[in-house]
């Protein structure tokens, strides 16, 4: 389960000398090790994702020079994000601040961590490094409503921010581009980053009984709460990819009004106004906190 920490957006990365945060990826100084490392866990998510990850998801990976044997070149991937969607992957040290990071989503500009997580940390790691950032979010950008809805999300974060509701639009990042799952083929499928680029939790949000399925609502992701250290107890659901495209439109000024006297919903809370596509059992999270109590 990938922590997602990164969502937390407190630079965590020594401050780089340009003023975008972007450094080089420096791709020949990977070492072999590294390279096993991502081979490793490339090999296990793609055994896994077929039939659990959208159709964008492996159609997006299949157009990509993204393979088992090597970290990719982000100059390579680039190459291909630009013809198709306008989008390139820029290569950062780190978690950048919110306004960096917004800042290059709204030119379309992918920021990628350069780093690759030990092989001790296979399953957990505090901030996105190149497997979770190339491998999880990448593929996702070559499909036209997930471009440009990335692009609406950095200029909709510059907004908030001025708003003061960066809070309430980062939910609706964390359930739709992390979280997300999607109907497809008569099922639920994978298309958020957090999700793909994470072993167990790629199962956990399918299969495991524990957590609700709820149908994605605007109003209601903006005032719902999200775990950063464990799976989530609610997978918000869209009915397909051109959803986001709906919500890339929508004007979130008149929202963000009519939403800031509702109290705060915790991760695993259930109101009646919820579609629920399936209501969970809770039982993952809740032996969870037994164990943190003993
Ligand atoms: N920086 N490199 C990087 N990657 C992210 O996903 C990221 C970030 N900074 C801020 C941030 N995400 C979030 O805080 C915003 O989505 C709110
Ligand atoms: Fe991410």
């Amino acid at each position: 389960m990938d922590s997602t920490e990164h969502l937390h957006g407190a630079a965590s990365a020594a401050r780089p000398e340009r003023a975008d945060w972007t450094i080089d990826q420096g791709w020949e100084n990977y070492t072999p090790a590294q390279h096993q490392v991502w081979k490793t866990l490339f090999e296990r998510q793609g055994k896994l994702l077929p039939g659990r990850a959208c159709e964008a998801f492996v159609e997006g990976m299949r157009k990509l020079p993204i393979g088992g044997d090597e970290i990719p070149d982000f100059r390579r991937l680039s190459e291909v994000l630009m013809r198709h969607t306008g989008w390139q992957v820029v290569a950062v040290p780190g978690l950048v601040p919110d306004e960096v990071f917004f800042e290059h989503l709204a030119n379309r500009r992918f920021p990628a961590g350069n780093f690759l997580r030990r092989p001790d940390q296979l399953d957990y790691l505090e901030e996105p490094d190149v497997f979770h950032d190339v491998f999880g979010h990448v593929p996702m950008l070559l499909h036209p409503a997930l471009a440009d809805y990335m692009q609406a999300y950095g200029v909709g974060g510059l907004r908030a921010q001025r708003l003061g509701k960066l809070k309430n639009l980062a939910r609706v990042y964390w359930y739709t581009v992390e979280f997300g799952l999607v109907e497809e083929a008569g099922g639920l499928r994978i298309y958020g980053s957090g999700i793909a680029s994470s072993y167990r939790e790629s199962v956990f949000c399918l299969d495991d009984a524990s957590p609700n399925r709820v149908r994605f609502n605007l109003e209601r992701v903006l005032c719902t709460n999200y775990r950063i250290d464990d799976f989530q107890e609610t997978y918000f659901v869209i009915r397909d990819l051109d959803e986001l495209l709906e919500l890339a439109r929508v004007d979130f000024g008149p929202i963000y009004e009519r939403i800031c006297g509702n109290q705060e919903l915790a991760p695993g809370h259930l109101i009646a106004s919820d579609k629920l596509l399936q209501r969970g059992t809770g039982r993952y999270h809740a032996s969870r906190q037994t164990e943190r109590r003993s």
